[in-house]
């Protein structure tokens, strides 16, 4: 079997090595033009040359969580497409998540303006039930961050495209359960996939719908989120903060508002990392199943496009 290992922004050295030693029998290259076709592909962002390259792929493993960059390319005819089921990020994802909703609950960054004011002040503890935390988007890391969310008490909701039940999570399901679902949420936590329906969803209308003092935090795509309309929402004070752990572009251009926004907290896509070692056991097991003609979990569904 040929493995082609085509992946931007992600030094090949460690995965050659562990796709070498975990599959012994394969041969396992970085990808270069001129290639001759390979079996498997291990991909992360490449260009539209390697797939115009590739006429006989049987998989395309995607070495992260989000295949919108592939659906919005030519991809060969005939190739099953994986995307990364947890791999190590759900348990990232929850830390990042519920780390930004404890400091908005606990007011931590009140009270480092305090201390670094000389003030020593206790705040007043808010009740759990006015912080309902509403999670969109309800896969391997959307439930991992609700169940999560449920261990620190926090009524946590769920906003899925179809039903997805998760014990003590109240669901909510399609468009026309969506401006329910947002009012009723203080903590609103994006982990949607991109697609042509969830583009542009954080917007004005769905923002304004949240409860007032509302905080956003978005895990998921840059353009899932209207970037000036969450600018006016918190010049109203409609929305009280967010964090951006994704921009439309990244890096994020250095002129753009976000990065001195006073009550954005930005970090650099950074709350769930691919781990090579886990991934690659993951990888492993998933070409065997590929290879038996069996079925995977985090099959992409091309017409759905996640
Ligand atoms: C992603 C990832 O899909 O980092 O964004 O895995």
């Amino acid at each position: 079997m040929n493995i082609s290992f085509c992946c931007t922004n992600t030094p090949p050295e460690p995965w050659l090595v562990g796709l070498r030693a975990a599959l012994p029998g394969a041969q396992v290259l970085v990808w270069q033009p001129g290639d001759a076709p390979a079996d498997v592909a291990v991909v992360w962002m490449p260009p539209q040359a390697f797939w115009d390259a590739q006429p006989r792929l049987r998989a395309i493993f995607n070495i992260g969580a989000g295949v919108d960059a592939l659906m919005a390319q030519r991809l060969p005819r005939g190739a099953r497409i994986v995307r990364l089921d947890d791999a190590g990020m759900a348990v990232q994802m929850a830390e990042y998540v519920c780390h930004a909703v404890i400091a908005y609950f606990r007011e931590w960054a009140a009270i480092d303006h305090d201390i670094r004011a000389g003030i020593w002040r206790a705040r007043e503890p808010e009740a759990r039930a006015d912080w309902p935390v509403g999670v969109m988007g309800l896969g391997v890391l959307g439930e991992r961050v609700a169940r999560a969310l449920q261990t620190f008490e926090f009524p946590v909701n769920g906003w899925s495209l179809s039903p997805k039940a998760i014990e003590g999570v109240r669901g909510f399901v399609g468009a026309e359960a969506l401006p329910d679902f947002l009012a009723q949420t203080r903590v609103l936590v994006n982990l949607l996939p991109l697609t042509p329906a969830t583009e542009n969803i954080l917007n004005r209308d769905t923002l304004s719908r949240l409860r007032p003092g509302a905080f956003v935090i978005n895990v998921a795509r840059g353009r899932h989120l209207v970037d000036e309309d969450l600018l006016a929402l918190l010049a109203s004070g409609h929305v009280a903060g967010a964090t951006l752990d994704v921009c439309r572009t990244e890096p994020l251009p250095s002129d753009h508002p976000f990065w001195r926004h006073p009550q954005i907290r930005l970090t650099p896509h950074t709350s769930a990392r691919t781990l090579v070692v886990d991934t690659i056991a993951q990888i492993t097991r998933k070409i065997a199943a590929v290879e038996r003609g069996e079925a995977v979990v985090g099959e992409v569904n091309a017409q759905r496009g996640y």
